[in-house]
């Protein structure tokens, strides 16, 4: 471990990813403790928020004749529809109760934007727009990342496979994940994952 060169990613940790929220991740409160724990060897620790508007063009009820977990056609390609989730500023957005923010320097918020969703903390989904993170990241002096928290196959993958492409070195703490897992998307994901040079650790 590196102080200065390591930060903890602790991917959306939030309410409504957690057993009784609206887009729930089985398991996905099992994160919160080891994602505490693993806070204490890390100098950067950076949380994020899936933060969508009331009427985000992810959700399937922006979609008449359209149900949660179908996929559309978006300006910048296919696009799963979600139960609505995460809406600023209400309790489903919150981060989990009992996760430490304390430690935490940066908290990035992403998918704000009403027409383009984000899974990755580093990209838009057209994979062009940056949240900003990656230039935080290298100010920092930061150059491997470890990801932890929900959910393995969305938002942590593209998070993982983005930080690739921005040249950082980037290690998934699957012990600290949960995954949604969509028609075998777990498994595409981890493939990905591990073309993609990410290392996946326990
Ligand atoms: C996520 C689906 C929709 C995630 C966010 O955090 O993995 N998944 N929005
Ligand atoms: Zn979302």
């Amino acid at each position: 471990m590196d102080p200065v060169a390591d930060a903890l990613l602790v991917v959306d940790v939030q309410n409504d990813f957690c057993p009784g929220g609206a887009l729930a991740v089985a398991g996905g409160d099992e994160v919160v403790a080891p994602a505490n724990a693993l806070m204490a060897r890390f100098a950067h620790v950076v949380l994020t928020q899936d933060w969508h508007p009331p009427d985000h063009r992810s959700f399937a009820s922006a979609h008449p004749g359209h149900r949660p977990f179908e996929t559309v056609a978006m300006p910048y390609g296919e696009q799963t529809l979600w139960p609505d989730h995460c809406v600023q500023g209400s309790p489903g957005a919150a981060f989990h109760a009992e996760l430490d923010t304390r430690r935490a320097s940066l908290i990035v918020r992403k998918g704000a934007r009403p027409a383009i969703d984000s899974y990755s903390t580093f990209f838009e989904n057209d994979r062009r727009t940056p949240t900003g993170l990656g230039g935080a990241l290298r100010e920092m002096g930061v150059s491997r990342v470890f990801l932890c928290g929900l959910a393995t196959d969305y938002c942590v993958q593209y998070s993982a496979l983005d930080a690739r492409r921005l040249g950082f070195e980037a290690v998934v703490l699957l012990d600290a994940c949960r995954a949604i897992d969509l028609d075998g998307s777990l498994a595409a994901a981890l493939d990905a994952m591990r073309q993609a040079g990410v290392v996946l650790a326990p």
